[in-house]
């Protein structure tokens, strides 16, 4: 059918581009030393990530769906990410980086060949069980999955030293147009959180629940790095009182006292940005701080973490309406107007750079700029199922990790909703992570 051609040379596209940028990361800025490298023990050497994607994508979308034989069975285990921890990658017979490409563009042939044969439209006896082909879904987990790699290798190249390699397109230059008041009032009411959506929605996205939660109040921005200088200028670091427990440990045992990547120079606080060093930014969105540096700078600021579904009613919520949208603008599909989102510059923008991305209620930067940490621990919603794997988050559910929101500035599209979940230890931070703060509404 038409539609079906139409859905599938969109698909053809995003694997397209998720492997442009894939290379355009790995294989066109590094040599094969760098890529074979460990830059860090908390990431996987480039080379692995490279030939990762390529492989989950033959395995969901040549081997699970359309039955075909493993084309390398010797290197299937190099690649489960749960059979090797990233700090072990290094060590594992990886293809070298001329193999990985040769091996990823065996699979995308394969997969271009047999797209058409394909089966993608919704299913007559219309299930609400996932199903691998129907939609799409299949596919589309795949090209989140190789987009939000690309995300992962930018956290590598974030630590990496020597020499830059990347480029950016240079900071728009239009006026700022930021909120005019500092938080809002959400009213006390049930919002729809979460999604029945089958086509495109990861698992722990599912099912759509309704969540009745008490008024209040969310700030318009994120915190930036002007306002955490002040946290940190008056002893946020040093005071006790507004650190969690597992917080101050951290902070006592890793001696961190500002944000990952910052260093104090005669003239103020500098940063490296993927292997530049420059001043840091004022008014932009902090980032590179982890759970434990939110929640301690939410305390001191009087406030706190907004919870996982605090961030989501804000961000989908119309109180119009009483209906949840896909994005905060509303169900249409993220332009450059609307978020700071896939890696056109390498960093957040300013409060005001995306009015026409703002909320209902005038919240802004809810999509793109940094992942938002919330207060709120990653497990499954009422009625939740793994599919299509259990490890894809099953496996993380009530250990520990916190999920964070919103999508970075590394965040391809295709990987960034409001309903969309991502999750990480309190004590990460070089992930793109950030954060905005929340209170009760009856709260001064
Ligand atoms: C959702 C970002 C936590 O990187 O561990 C990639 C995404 N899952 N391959 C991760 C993922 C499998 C995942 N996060
Ligand atoms: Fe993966």
């Amino acid at each position: 059918s038409r539609e079906q051609d139409r859905a599938k040379e969109r698909i053809a596209a995003e694997l397209d581009r998720s492997r442009r940028r894939s290379n355009a990361l790995t294989l066109e800025v590094l040599d094969e030393d760098e890529l074979l490298a460990q830059h860090s023990p908390l990431m996987s050497p480039l080379v692995w990530d490279l030939a990762h994607v390529g492989n989950y994508e033959e395995l969901w979308l040549l081997r699970a769906l359309a039955g075909r034989e493993a084309l390398r069975p010797d290197i299937n285990g190099l690649y489960d990410a749960f059979e090797n921890s990233r700090a072990d990658r290094v060590r594992l017979p990886l293809l070298r980086p001329e193999e990985a490409r040769r091996y990823n563009e065996r699979v995308r042939r394969e997969v271009l060949d047999i797209l058409d044969e394909i089966d993608i439209a919704v299913p007559e006896q219309r299930s609400e069980e996932p199903d691998l082909a129907a939609r799409g879904l299949v596919y589309h987990l795949v090209v989140q999955h190789e987009q939000q790699h690309s995300e992962t290798m930018l956290s590598t190249h974030q630590l990496r030293r020597g020499t830059p390699v990347l480029l950016e397109e240079p900071a728009p230059v239009t006026s700022l147009h930021p909120p005019a008041e500092p938080e809002v009032l959400v009213p006390a009411g049930p919002f729809t959180m979460g999604t029945d959506d089958t086509a495109w929605a990861y698992d722990n996205e599912r099912p759509a629940v309704t969540v009745d939660l008490p008024a209040y109040r969310i700030d318009t921005r994120l915190v930036t790095n002007a306002e955490y200088q002040r946290f940190m200028e008056e002893g946020g670091y040093d005071t006790r009182r507004w650190w969690s427990p597992e917080g101050w440990e951290w902070k006592e045992r890793t001696g961190a006292s500002s944000p990952a990547f910052w260093r104090k120079e005669e003239r103020g606080w500098s940063r490296r940005r993927f292997g530049r060093r420059e001043m840091v930014p004022p008014d932009e969105p902090v980032q590179h701080v982890c759970h434990h540096e939110a929640q301690a700078y939410a305390a001191w600021a009087g406030k706190r973490l907004p919870t996982e579904a605090e961030w989501e009613k804000a961000a989908r919520f119309d109180p119009a309406t009483g209906r949840s949208r896909r994005y905060p603008w509303g169900d249409t599909e993220p332009g450059p107007g609307h978020a700071n989102l896939g890696q056109r510059r390498l960093a957040p923008a300013p409060a005001g750079r995306h009015p026409e991305g703002a909320s209902p209620l005038g919240v802004q930067q809810l999509i793109g700029d940094v992942w938002e940490w919330t207060s709120t621990t990653f497990t499954g919603y009422p009625g939740f199922r793994a599919f299509p794997y259990p490890e894809y988050s099953e496996v993380f559910f009530d250990d520990g990790y916190k999920v964070l929101r919103g999508g970075s500035w590394a965040t391809h599209p295709v990987a960034a909703r409001s309903t969309f979940r991502n999750w990480d230890l309190p004590v990460r931070r070089q992930i793109f992570s950030g954060f905005r703060c929340a209170r009760d509404a009856d709260t001064d």
